[in-house]
């Protein structure tokens, strides 16, 4: 029998942060163990544990896994949350990483030297190509594939809200996206975890950008 899940990151968001909503919608209890020195850094390398030296790492099933796709790949097969068939599956995924396009641009700000720089396109990103596509998607649909749940719904509806911590009102012109996450905030365990002392990590502070340059040693911005 295969223990918990262990995830091993940073206590914040990044990369971690969809795995942690995946395995939450799928009701999979975790433990974590966070990343706070660049000995534990060291120890997992030369455990041989990150197979390209990057976090997430993910302890489940007796594996441990890499890859932050990979990883949410596995748990939406495994929870039956990656569409029905192969079909609606690469729309799944075509989804998803375009969410995660997205998602990846807002969690290099922290670590960015140009702040409004990177939060402008941010928002004419999301403003322009991304909210409009998911808008048209959502325009009947209750779920982007094949009227069932699945991990795209999931990223899109983490991304909204991180949209709206950064841009509050980005969603006003998005009546179907805004629709979308009023219905996912009736999903019980997505309510659960929005609530406080859940496992969601907060937007990201000083201690959490300072914790991984640490841990990386990474001395300057990322651009
Ligand atoms: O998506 C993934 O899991 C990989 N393709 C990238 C993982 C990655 O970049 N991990 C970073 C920390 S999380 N933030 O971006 C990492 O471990 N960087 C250390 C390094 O030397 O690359």
């Amino acid at each position: 029998m295969a223990g918990k899940v262990v995830l091993h990151y940073f206590n914040g968001r990044g990369k971690m942060e969809s795995i942690r909503w995946l395995l939450t919608v799928a009701k999979v209890e975790f433990d974590e163990v966070y990343l706070t020195t660049r000995e534990q850094y060291e120890k997992l390398l030369s455990d041989g544990d990150l197979m390209f030296q990057q976090v997430p790492l993910v302890e489940i099933d007796g594996m441990k896994l890499i890859q932050t796709k990979a990883i949410l790949n596995y748990i939406a097969e495994k929870y039956d949350l990656h569409g029905k068939d192969l079909k609606d599956r690469v729309m799944v995924n075509m989804y998803s990483e375009g969410v995660i396009d997205l998602m990846e641009m807002i969690m290099i700000l922290p670590f960015t030297a140009d702040k409004p720089a990177q939060l402008k396109t941010i928002q004419s990103k999301a403003k322009e190509r991304y909210l409009p596509l998911f808008e048209k998607a959502l325009s009947g649909p209750i779920y982007l594939v094949g009227g069932k749940l699945s991990c795209a719904d999931v990223q899109l509806f983490e991304c909204t809200l991180m949209l709206e911590e950064l841009f509050a009102g980005v969603l006003a012109d998005f009546s179907n996206v805004k629709a979308f996450q009023g219905r996912m905030t009736m999903i019980p365990a997505i309510a659960r975890f929005l609530q406080p002392g859940s496992q969601r990590k907060p937007q990201p502070d000083e201690i959490y950008a300072k914790t991984v340059m640490e841990v990386f040693n990474f001395n300057k911005p990322l651009k």
